[in-house]
């Protein structure tokens, strides 16, 4: 079994899950925040057999897209103004980041 975490945007999110259901994953969603951006993402836990990993990744990457985001500037406390950036700034963020952990035991108690 293996545990897959994918960190997604909230817009695809119910998009998403709806996917994963409709093909028999079982999955939870979590509330996250990412640290660069700091606003909200979407963390999904799924829970499966090792076969049916890569399909659950299909699922993910056809669901997912990359978008431009905007990142306000910040000013810099503390007075460091070497890093300070005073426009914003536009990153490309994913579509969705991935990791699949080895799962050593399931219960359901
Ligand atoms: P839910 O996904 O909202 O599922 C609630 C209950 O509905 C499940 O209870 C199960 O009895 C049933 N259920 C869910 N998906 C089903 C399906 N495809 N076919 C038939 N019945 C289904 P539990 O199995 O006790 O799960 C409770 C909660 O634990 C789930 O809430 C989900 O948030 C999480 N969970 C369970 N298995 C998971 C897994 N493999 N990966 C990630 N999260 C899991
Ligand atoms: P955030 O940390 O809010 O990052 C949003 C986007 O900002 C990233 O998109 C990336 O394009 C950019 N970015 C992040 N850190 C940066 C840095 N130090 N310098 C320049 N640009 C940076 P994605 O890479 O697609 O990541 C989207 C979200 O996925 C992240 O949100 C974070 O919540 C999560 N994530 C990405 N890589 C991760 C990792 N290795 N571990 C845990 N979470 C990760």
């Amino acid at each position: 079994m293996k545990l897959i975490m994918a960190v997604v945007q909230d817009k695809d999110s119910n998009k998403l899950l709806s996917a994963l259901v409709e093909h028999n994953f079982r999955a939870t969603k979590l509330a996250s925040t990412g640290g660069f951006l700091k606003s909200g993402n979407t963390t999904f836990m799924i829970g499966t057999e090792d076969i049916r990993v890569q399909k659950a990744l299909d699922i993910i990457k056809e669901n997912c897209q990359h978008r431009q985001q905007l990142v306000a500037p910040v000013s810099p406390m503390g007075g460091n103004a070497d890093s300070y950036v005073p426009y914003p700034v536009e990153v490309e963020v994913g579509g969705a980041t991935v990791f699949v952990l080895p799962v050593e035991q399931f219960h359901q108690y």
